[in-house]
């Protein structure tokens, strides 16, 4: 081989106080797992000599625990964006340790390239196999790998012989132009490709290789249960009901799904549905519940940005391959979440709500408006620019103590304007054509739990007379009463 194999130790080395790293993969599927964990161990050493060792970090999504959660334990993180779904990251995030950038994931390729947020001195990429030229075969997550191994001075590769390299062909690595000489992606149905299926990285940026073997660091998702299971047939119902209406074609539409074990439900829902037909899949995540519905017959072709998928079922499809390479497409953040792409394939996106207010609005990342839980994800890029946005949540959090649906979110990441349809485990609400009024009944008649019912009937009477009837001294009532006695049904309007 052309390139120096190194310990995992001796690249950790390389990196210093302040510089920023760019990272493969996307969620835990195809990151890096053993650089940074000498890193993490490298300045928790230079910390207790009383040195600094801190650096910024971008990566496709969330990511495994050797980054976030290493990196956050060691307090080695100086910024961090765009997406994390890690205890210990939060933590850091949080208090202020680290500076998070919470970012669409679209955009953070771009971002880059357009030089609005520092450039990556290193590309840590995780790699199937390399040719002596510099041809990198990716493993199961791409992100904003194509960019980074392009912007970064240093690029250093742990070379995973767990990943085949006979994943060969299943990547599509593209990346568009920049303004003022950006053409259209040209992706007119979920299979199309416009790349190449390996990463050209320039040889001599390529400091070392690191050799692994190593699953993806991805847990089993908890099982459905009575109320994601309900959330899940509402939704299928709902898109059968639309066909039958005619508004949906009845060849159906390419479908993006959010992470979790509601987008497990919603999907495994939607495969036993008879009223609706195979369909293909355009999203971010490729989850267990896809590669199921593939085997079933109920997915005909998925397109996504990793396979994030647990250990049992990544290595059925490794052994699978050639039954189900020629279905499945990995992309780069920037074309799975393309805004332009969404909108034209007329994408219905499916996405999980932190909490929503009775006019329709989302939030997807603050708890109680203040405390970062993961990040607007990919959340943005499809629920703006779908043909039909969904979002699904359950009711309450919290053996009831929190309502989901509130009078005011507490911060917004979608608005009115994007949100299309509302489904709880008590049903659903759609949103199209109706005044903010409207919506707040159908919101509180349809998808609140009963015992938050009255209290909201009753805060929509204190509304103001304006077009939308918030009581603005009052708007964050549920918020304000549980952080004061840890329950929103305590709520008393007389007090606001
Ligand atoms: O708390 O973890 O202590 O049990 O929030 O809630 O119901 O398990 O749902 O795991 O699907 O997460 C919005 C965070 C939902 C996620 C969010 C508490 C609840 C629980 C988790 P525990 P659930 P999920 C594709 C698209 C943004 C990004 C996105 C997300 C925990 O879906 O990050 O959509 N979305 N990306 O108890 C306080 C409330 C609460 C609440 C729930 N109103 N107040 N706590 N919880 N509602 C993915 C990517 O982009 C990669």
């Amino acid at each position: 081989m052309a390139f120096k194999t190194i310990t995992a130790e001796e690249a950790a080395k390389l990196i210093k106080n302040d510089d920023v790293i760019g990272f493969s993969g996307f969620t835990a599927a195809g990151c890096p797992k053993v650089v940074t964990r000498a890193l993490a161990a490298r300045a928790e050493e230079e910390h207790a000599k009383g040195n600094p060792l801190k650096v910024g970090i971008y990566t496709g999504a969330s990511t495994g625990d050797s980054i976030d959660g290493a990196l956050a334990r060691a307090h080695a993180v100086k910024f961090r964006s765009p997406y994390q779904s890690s205890k210990d990251m939060r933590t850091e995030l949080n208090n202020h340790d680290a500076h998070y950038f919470d970012l669409h994931l679209s955009e953070l390729a771009q971002y880059l390239r357009y030089g609005f947020l520092p450039r990556p001195n290193w590309a840590i990429i995780e790699a199937a196999d390399i040719t002596d030229d510099g041809k990198i075969i990716l493993t199961s997550g791409v992100g904003i790998t194509p960019t980074i191994a392009r912007l970064a001075d240093h690029i250093i590769i742990e070379l995973n012989r767990y990943h085949p390299k006979e994943t060969a062909g299943m990547h599509d690595i593209y990346e568009p132009a920049d303004p003022p000489y950006r053409k259209e992606i040209p992706v007119y149905s979920p299979s199309d490709r416009t790349g190449k299926p390996y990463l050209q990285a320039e040889p001599s940026k390529i400091v070392g290789i690191v050799e692994t073997n190593l699953p993806n660091e991805i847990g089993a998702f908890t099982p459905t249960d009575e109320v994601t299971e309900t959330i899940g047939s509402n939704v299928a119902d709902f898109l059968s009901s639309e066909i039958r209406a005619g508004r949906i074609p009845a060849s159906f539409l390419p479908v993006q799904s959010g992470v979790g074990n509601v987008a497990n439900a919603v999907l495994g829902a939607m495969g036993a549905n008879p009223g609706i037909p195979p369909f293909d899949i355009y999203t971010e995540v490729i989850q267990d519940s896809v590669i199921k519905l593939m085997l079933e017959g109920n997915v005909k072709f998925a397109s996504g940005c990793s396979l994030t998928l647990s250990t049992p079922v990544l290595e059925s499809v490794y052994a699978s391959l050639a039954e189900l390479k020629p279905r499945l497409l990995l992309r780069p953040q920037e074309i799975s979440n393309s805004p332009e792409v969404a909108r034209r394939l007329g994408l219905i996106s499916i996405n999980t709500a932190l909490e929503a207010d009775i006019f329709g609005n989302i939030n997807s990342t603050h708890v109680m408006g203040t405390k970062m839980m993961n990040g607007i994800g990919g959340s943005g890029d499809f629920c703006r620019n779908a043909f039909l946005s969904i979002f699904t949540t359950p009711s309450t959090a919290k053996e009831g103590k929190i309502s989901a649906i509130v009078p005011m979110v507490s911060h917004l990441d979608h608005s009115e304007h994007s949100v299309k349809i509302l489904i709880t485990e008590q049903g659903i609400a759609d949103l199209r054509g109706k005044a903010p009024a409207q919506r707040a009944k159908a919101i509180i008649t349809n998808c609140v739990a009963p015992e938050y019912r009255t209290l909201l009937e009753d805060y929509l009477k204190l509304g103001q007379k304006g077009h939308t009837p918030q009581q603005i001294s009052a708007a964050l009532g549920f918020h304000d009463t549980f952080n004061k006695t840890g329950d929103m049904r305590n709520t008393n309007w007389s007090k606001y």
